[in-house]
């Protein structure tokens, strides 16, 4: 069967762009697999290129057995960022922005060399000019935040926006450090960065390879979100988010009152 992917991205990136809810591309006559999928998010993630943003990075999702467990999927899967979801580390969301978003504690790394294809954590390392506590906002566009993994994939893994905090040297040992997710002071998630493949820098690796087999890079200047390594949180107006990871400092953001 073909499909017109051109017609179904611009379903998911609509209701990105105005935050409005839509049915799962599965339940609604489009049962896609998963290649069909990633073709989607690039059909869409190029409307918002067309629109003048520019690719800033990857985000890796289900890295972690807590996500895995909270989505009912197992399979890692990525998804692509530009510069209009990054939010400036202290800065402000509007909830009406987004559907119903959540926050996720993740590790960010930011790259000083390309780098795909199928490489060890080490030569993957080599790339890597810094890293950072990260926090993501995801979004599934779709109804009561449910998806199978091609609708998920096909919504570009519910990415809606990101926030780095300072850059620190990738040389300290970042395997196993512990994180706390703060929402208005209160401790909601806490976790280890272990939590994210045993090590956050295979996420990068895994990058690597599902990058390049799609034919694609990730670029000099590009950042890498590992994926969460807690259950995401909701949120809520007038929320405080802050991340704290251990020898890494801190990273937030806050909701706007109602
Ligand atoms: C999909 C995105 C998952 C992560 O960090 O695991 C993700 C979702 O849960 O909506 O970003
Ligand atoms: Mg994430």
């Amino acid at each position: 069967m073909t499909r017109d992917y051109h017609a179904i991205a611009a379903i998911v990136d609509d209701a990105a762009r105005f935050a409005n809810a839509i049915p799962q591309l599965s339940l609604n006559g489009n049962d896609l697999d998963l290649q069909e999928a990633y073709r989607v998010q690039a059909a869409s993630i190029a409307r918002r290129y067309q629109r003048g943003e520019v690719p800033t990075g990857i985000k890796m999702g289900f890295t972690s057995r807590a996500k895995q467990v909270q989505m009912g999927l197992s399979d890692m899967i990525w998804g692509r960022l530009t510069d209009a979801m990054r939010v400036e580390d202290g800065g402000e969301i509007r909830l009406q922005d987004y559907v119903h978003p959540r926050v996720e504690p993740e590790i960010a790394f930011l790259l000083k060399k390309p780098l795909t294809g199928k490489v060890t954590v080490l030569e993957a390392m080599a790339a890597v000019e810094a890293i950072a506590p990260a926090i993501e906002i995801i979004d599934s566009r779709y109804e009561g935040f449910k998806f199978n993994l091609p609708d998920v994939v096909a919504d570009n893994t519910s990415s809606s926006s990101y926030v780095v905090g300072a850059w620190h040297s990738p040389t300290i040992d970042f395997s196993n450090l512990g994180m706390s997710l703060e929402v208005n002071g209160i401790p909601v998630q806490i976790g280890s960065s272990a939590a994210i493949l045993n090590h956050p820098a295979r996420a990068l690796a895994a990058a690597s390879r599902l990058i390049g087999e799609e034919g694609m890079s990730m670029e000099a200047g590009w950042i890498l979100m590992a994926g969460g390594a807690t259950a995401a949180h909701a949120l809520k107006a007038g929320d405080d988010v802050r991340l704290q990871v251990e020898q890494m400092g801190l990273v937030g953001f806050s909701v706007a009152s109602a």
